[in-house]
């Protein structure tokens, strides 16, 4: 008895949007800061482990485990520069490719703009403006 009911699953609890802190960039698996989220410590300062580059973004995961590269759909940037999103790895250095870049304390979807970084392309990313 009670079959149906137990197999109402509810998603808000999975799908609530990661609460991004002060000092970190979180980026997120689809568009309008939803799904899951990686939150890569080489581009937040207040980690502790702060580089401000991340060259191959296959080389993250999100809290699922899916990979990064070439799915990223939306990020919010709580740091105080602009961070910038490369369609190809090393920041298109080898490849000419789109960018996008986010502001300080602002959110963003990828692929909502003509001419710029396309949904689910995103492979590098850095401070410096391209
Ligand atoms: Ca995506």
């Amino acid at each position: 008895m009670a079959v149906a009911g137990a197999l109402t699953l509810t998603p808000s609890a999975a799908q609530a949007a990661h609460q991004c802190q002060q000092g970190y960039v979180c980026i997120y698996q689809h568009w309008n800061l939803t799904g899951s989220v990686a939150v890569l410590p080489e581009l937040s300062p207040a980690s502790g482990h702060f580089t401000g580059q991340a060259a191959d973004f296959r080389n993250y995961h999100y809290f699922n485990g899916t990979n990064l590269n070439d799915s990223a759909s939306s990020v919010i940037n709580l740091t105080g520069q602009v961070v910038w999103f490369y369609e190809h790895g090393n920041y298109n250095k080898y490849k000419s490719g789109r960018t996008h870049g986010v502001s300080p304390g602002s959110w963003s979807n990828f692929g909502e703009y003509e001419g710029l970084l396309q949904n689910d392309r995103a492979s590098s990313a850095n401070f410096t403006r391209p």
